[in-house]
């Protein structure tokens, strides 16, 4: 009997991707390094990092079948296009080989999930009469964000002097996460 050990046993991997938060799906590449003669069954599952379920994407359990002589499969897996602006988000893709010949039986991938709805800030116009007191003036973002938004606040003379006119103010205005205003006296 001549036994022969095969010298040829591929390491399987979950890939890593960037998403835009509109895409739809995030596809993920499920792979081995080289071609195996019989099918590799690979486990999917997911797990929360900043992103998380599911606001920015949508839990995935699902089965990745590489077929016998071919090294990669595509996951898709559901994100979350909403109207709030957020930092760049990441959620782990896990995989566990379950049947086939690998020299690994985890890994795991990384999904990046990049914002496009970022607000830009502004401040208000008002006009106000002499004897109003004070004058109120917006700071806004045009879309609400999940981070707080602080702004900081100076005034500079014009035709209007401090402090004849106005008193020179220097004030930090903090918009809270999920707002999109706050008033500066
Ligand atoms: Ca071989
Ligand atoms: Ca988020
Ligand atoms: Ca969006
Ligand atoms: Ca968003």
């Amino acid at each position: 009997t001549v036994t022969i050990t095969d010298n040829d046993t591929p390491a399987m991997s979950v890939g890593d991707v960037t998403v835009a938060e509109d895409a739809g799906t995030a596809s993920v590449a499920v792979s081995i390094d080289n071609p195996s003669s019989v099918d590799t069954v690979v486990s999917i599952t997911t797990t929360d990092n900043s992103a998380t379920n599911p606001d920015d994407y949508t839990t995935t359990t699902v089965t990745a079948t590489i077929p016998a002589g071919q090294t990669t499969v595509d996951v898709s897996i559901p994100i979350t296009d909403d109207t709030t602006g957020e930092p760049t988000e990441d959620f782990t893709v896990n995989g566990t080989v379950t049947s086939g010949n690998t020299s690994n039986t985890t890994d795991s991938g990384t999904v990046t999930i990049t914002d496009n709805d970022t607000p830009a800030m502004s401040v208000g116009d008002v006009t106000v009469a002499e004897d109003a007191g004070t004058a109120s003036v917006a700071v806004s973002i045009d879309n609400p964000s999940s981070v707080d938004t602080v702004v900081s606040i100076t005034t500079t003379d014009n035709s209007a002097t401090n402090p004849d006119d106005y008193t020179t103010t220097t004030v930090t205005a903090t918009i809270p996460a999920g707002q999109t205003t706050v008033d500066v006296s």
